[in-house]
């Protein structure tokens, strides 16, 4: 795939598929598996894999900042603190037992899906080149996360949820476990979850099992895995990936320089073209152009527009209904390919109107989150 190839840290190439299949293995991934990195184990599916509305467990995106920890579901624990009115101690039997299970269909996406389109705009040194497949839909069961804070009686300042984990990212500066937080009227809505089940299987220990937090619509950096402390407080997290990382920064900050920009929660709309597959060949003709939008924060994509030369002309796509306010759409549209090396690009927007931006130059910036723009792929039609 073409976004491979910018990868400017050691790029991974056909020649290290021996390792790019040990680490996708490892963690029950298909072993089409992306890997562009096993430790910690970063890895996106190939587009194809993006083309149903259920994301299968083995192509999954999987997106971690520190080893994956063995948590015992037996001896795992959930302690709820902080601004509360009682702490809890809760083992899965108890979540499992006292309150009303919730099953959701939520995609989640990193900050950095499509990073790599930014970082062919201008490098983005030590960070992951993450394609289009850094997105990902499945169907959540777990407990709501209001009915938990309801047990414990959040006190009058509460104003964030943060959430504490057990897995140390030695990238972190100093390293740290890695947590988050989501403010306190998100962490009341109803689609916000403690899962521990993914497409009706057990959660897999590789996205969180035995319990992490389900945070639809936004960003996947605060759907914290293998959560174990849930605290109540007057301010957000003060952990680095809520304070340092995961920032909208403006194109000219220095991404060393703390609290510049703004911590990310909510998503934007975005899009991708996953068929044809970038920098294939494809014969000339009618062609099914197919891809997904996602309005993310519980907003409808409403309409989707597909060109074959760069935008001047375009063709409206059928788009799927939601299955739910917290889902990626698909949509497909036929397309008259001529012979030659052509530019395919998609434009969607969401039922407040707003509209994918056109170019990764305008949205760039120094830790190359949130490309929303126009998704563009190259194809050879001969
Ligand atoms: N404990 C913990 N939770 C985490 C992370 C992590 O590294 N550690 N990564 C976050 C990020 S940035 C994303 S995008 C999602 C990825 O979830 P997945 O690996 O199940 O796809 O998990 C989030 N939760
Ligand atoms: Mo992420």
């Amino acid at each position: 795939m073409t976004f491979l190839r910018r990868a400017s840290d050691g790029a991974i190439h056909p020649g290290k598929m021996a390792r790019r299949n040990a680490g996708a293995v490892m963690w029950g991934k298909r072993d089409d598996m992306i890997v562009h990195q096993t430790e910690p184990f970063n890895a996106e599916p190939p587009p194809a894999a993006l083309a149903g509305l259920l994301t299968m467990a083995d192509a999954f995106y999987s997106r971690n900042h520190g080893s994956i920890p063995e948590v015992d579901p037996s001896t795992w624990r959930l302690r709820v603190d902080g601004l509360v009115a009682r702490e809890l101690d809760l083992s899965l039997a108890d979540l499992e037992e006292r309150f009303p299970p919730r099953t959701e269909v939520a995609t989640l996406a990193c900050a950095g899906n499509r990073r790599a389109e930014l970082m062919a705009v201008r490098d983005i040194p030590g960070q992951t080149p993450w394609g289009p497949g850094a997105i990902s839909t499945a169907e959540w069961t777990g407990v709501r996360l209001a009915d938990v804070l309801a047990a414990a009686g959040p006190a009058s300042g509460a104003a964030h949820i943060a959430f504490g984990a057990p897995d140390v990212a030695q990238v972190a500066d100093p390293p740290q476990p890695f947590g988050g937080s989501i403010p306190l009227r998100k962490a009341l809505a109803d689609e916000v979850l403690l899962a521990w089940s993914m497409n009706g299987q057990p959660l897999p220990t590789a996205h969180g099992g035995p319990v992490r937090v389900v945070v639809p619509g936004y960003i996947g950096a605060r759907s914290v895995k293998w959560v174990h402390r849930i605290t109540a407080q007057a301010h957000p997290s003060d952990n680095y990936f809520q304070t340092l990382d995961y920032r909208l920064l403006p194109p000219d900050a220095d991404p060393t320089r703390p609290g510049e920009g703004f911590a990310l929660g909510p998503m934007a709309l975005t899009s991708a073209i996953i068929s044809p597959d970038a920098g294939t060949s494809v014969a000339a003709g009618p062609t099914d152009v197919i891809g997904y939008a996602f309005a993310a924060d519980g907003r409808t994509v409403v309409r989707v527009d597909v060109s074959r030369d760069g935008g001047q002309t375009w063709v409206q796509a059928s788009v799927d209904d939601p299955a739910g306010p917290w889902t990626w759409q698909h949509w497909h549209a036929t397309l008259d390919l001529p012979a030659g090396a052509t530019e395919i690009t998609a434009r969607a927007w969401d039922d407040a109107g707003a509209v994918q931006p056109e170019s990764p130059a305008t949205v760039w910036n120094p830790m190359g989150y949130g490309n929303n723009s126009w998704p563009r792929i190259r194809v050879e039609v001969r």
